[in-house]
């Protein structure tokens, strides 16, 4: 699809990574009404080396009436990484939860697929328009389930968190990212703004979020090598999770 953005990243990824791109692009173009986002000027598309391979990165941003930001990151380690990286984060007025997944794959290829409905909640609860769609879905089993670390507390009991095995368990996994997305999205279109002490109870949680998923080394440590510490410091806080 040339109409949507990221082409020609999404043609060099692993096709699991690009059929979800295109997937989540789609949704967003269709589903909620998108305007410009603009990212630090230095921040758009990065080009930087890991061990002699060269790394590029390009992110997509659009904010609505209720997302502050919708960030879709593609990035391209030489020819041993590839990494899909999208988080929604929703105004704290809405109450909404936080949808992100997060793809990695290698030459042996995907070794980390994950995809949540987070909830921002301390009781960790997703609204009761969530849990409602969300119990009726088929349960879905995979053969390589991995375990979540311990900063991997924000997620919701329906986090999936797989190296899948098959071309089967790609499908399965995109399927259910998508239905994560179409979800999430009609909710938003039909929420309404909380009052001031729900909303500062969101609020807390969205910054919750933000900082265990911050306390990722192994993203970390990807950008570290690649651009420095101060430079995956200043990525990990005001790009990936700046609150
Ligand atoms: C794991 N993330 C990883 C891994 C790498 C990255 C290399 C290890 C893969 C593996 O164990 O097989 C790297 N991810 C990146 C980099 C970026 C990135 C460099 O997004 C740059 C943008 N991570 C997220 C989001 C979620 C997430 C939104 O960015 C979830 C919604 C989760 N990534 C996540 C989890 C792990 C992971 C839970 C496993 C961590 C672990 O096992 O310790």
């Amino acid at each position: 699809m040339t109409d949507l953005p990221m082409a020609s990243m999404r043609a060099q990824l692993h096709p699991l990574m690009g059929r979800l791109a295109e997937a989540i692009l789609r949704r967003w173009r269709d589903s909620l009404t998108l305007s410009a986002y603009d990212l630090p000027e230095d921040l758009g598309y990065i080009e930087g080396r890991l061990e002699g391979e060269k790394l590029a990165i390009e992110n997509c941003c659009y904010q609505t009436p209720q997302f502050r930001k919708l960030h879709l990151e593609l990035a391209k380690v030489g020819k041993s990484l590839d990494i899909l990286h999208c988080v929604m984060f929703p105004y704290p007025e809405y109450g909404l939860p936080l949808f992100g997944c997060d793809l990695v794959a290698g030459p042996a290829g995907v070794s980390a697929a994950i995809a949540d409905l987070s909830p921002t909640l301390p009781e960790g609860r997703l609204p009761a328009g969530y849990r409602e769609t969300l119990a009726q879905l088929e349960p879905v089993a995979f053969q390589d389930a991995r375990e979540l670390p311990p900063w991997g507390d924000i997620f919701s009991e329906y986090c999936l968190f797989i190296r899948p095995r098959s071309a089967e368990e790609e499908d399965r996994f995109l399927a259910r990212a998508e239905a994560f997305l179409a979800l999430h999205c009609q909710q938003a279109n039909l929420a309404q703004p909380l009052g001031e002490a729900e909303t500062e109870r969101h609020r807390l949680g969205l910054e919750n979020y933000c900082r265990q998923q911050r306390q990722n080394d192994k993203t970390r440590r990807v950008l570290e090598k690649a651009f420095g510490a101060a430079w995956a410091e200043r990525y990990m806080t005001q790009a990936l999770f700046d609150d």
